[in-house]
Parts: C-alpha cells; structure tokens; sequence
C-alpha cells in the first residue's frame, strides 16, 4: 500500500526490516542500546558487532545514563543493507496513562528528523512498541501513520518512509488506519 504525501511516498509492507534496502532501518531498542529480543535482537544478529561499538560509544559520549525514550541516535548499518539504524526507545505501555502517546509519537519525530538531519532519503520503521513493550496496535498504528504523514508535510528532505509489518494481521491493522488517515 502506497500513499502520496507532498514529494514523498509512505509505504506500508510485510518484511523482515533487516532484509529492507533503505538508507536507513529504525531499531525498536531499549535505553541500554545494548540489543535485546526482538526487532533489536534480529538488527544486532544480522548487522555484526560493529553496531553494538557504536552504540557502546554512544553510551560512554553522548548519553551514559542510558538513551531516553522517545529519544533517538544514529549508527552505521554494519552488515546490514541499510547504511544506518537509527535507534530509538519506545514507551512501555502502562495503561495509557503515562503519556504514552505523546512518547510514542516522539519516537517517531526525533528518528525522522535525524533521518532528514542526516541527509537520509529513505527511511523504514518497524511498529515501535508494539512487541515486548505491549503497546495496543490500533492506537499505535494511528500514531504511526499519523506522525509519519504530519512530518512529511512540513518537511521535503525525504523521499520515502517505509512502515514494515511483521505479520498480516499487523499490515492489515495499519493499513485500515492509513485508508482512514488519508481518507
Ligand atoms: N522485522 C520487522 N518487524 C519485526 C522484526 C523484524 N525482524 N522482529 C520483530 N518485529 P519488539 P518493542 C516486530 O518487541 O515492543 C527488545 O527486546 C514485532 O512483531 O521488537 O518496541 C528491545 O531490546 C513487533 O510488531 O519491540 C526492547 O527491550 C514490533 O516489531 C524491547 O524489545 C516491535 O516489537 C522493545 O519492545
């Protein structure tokens, strides 16, 4: 599924994001940056242990209590076919009523704009929060998608976003959103 927004394209697809050719994928990571389960598990496997040095130097340099959520940084994309991951925190979902949403939407925000900061044309983003952090779908797909398209139209540094789904059932969910968000 494929939507227009100004010059750019938001995409919505089922894949594995490690096999996903784009300048650069989104980790779904935790404030350690030290990889974990999951999408986070499956981006250090396949992307080597050049990634992990750089999130280490992260921590040492830049953020040594840890990466906030909804907070961002870049590396390079090791073996990966992406040039770069961006790592960023989603919240843990508590309810919805820790501002989750508006942590969640931050998530998305900080890891465009250091995409588009960094001179990155195309970008993919698993469903953050939504795995091991337990964030509601459907309320998670609305951010998603929402976030991603009020981002596009303020800004024309990047050419593509990619949403990669990890199931069917994820890709229709999120789908069902964009139909309704681009009406
Ligand atoms: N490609 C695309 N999507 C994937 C992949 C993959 N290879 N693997 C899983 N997903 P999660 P979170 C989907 O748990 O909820 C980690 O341990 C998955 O089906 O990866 O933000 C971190 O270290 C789900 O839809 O991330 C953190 O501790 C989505 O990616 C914690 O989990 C997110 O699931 C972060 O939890």
């Amino acid at each position: 599924m494929k939507f227009q927004v100004g010059n750019a394209t938001l995409e919505l697809i089922k894949a594995d994001i490690t096999d996903v050719e784009a300048d650069a994928i989104v980790n779904a990571a935790n404030s350690s940056l030290m990889g974990g389960g999951g999408v986070d598990g499956s981006i250090h496997r396949k992307g080597g242990p050049k990634i992990l040095e750089e999130c280490k130097r992260i921590r040492e340099t830049e953020w040594p209590d840890g990466l906030p959520t909804g907070k961002a940084v870049i590396t390079s994309g090791g073996n990966l076919k992406a040039k770069h991951v961006i790592h960023t925190v989603g919240p843990v979902w508590m309810g919805g009523f820790h501002v989750e949403a508006e942590l969640l939407k931050q998530a998305y925000r900080n890891s465009l704009k250091l995409a588009s900061a960094k001179g990155v044309k195309t970008v993919a983003f698993p469903s953050i929060s939504t795995g091991a952090y337990a964030y509601p779908i459907e309320e998670a797909s609305r951010i998603a998608v929402g976030t991603v398209k009020e981002f596009l139209e303020k800004e024309d540094k990047l050419d593509k976003v990619t949403l990669v789904l990890f199931s069917d059932r994820d890709l229709k969910v999120y789908s069902e959103t964009a139909s309704i968000l681009f009406g």
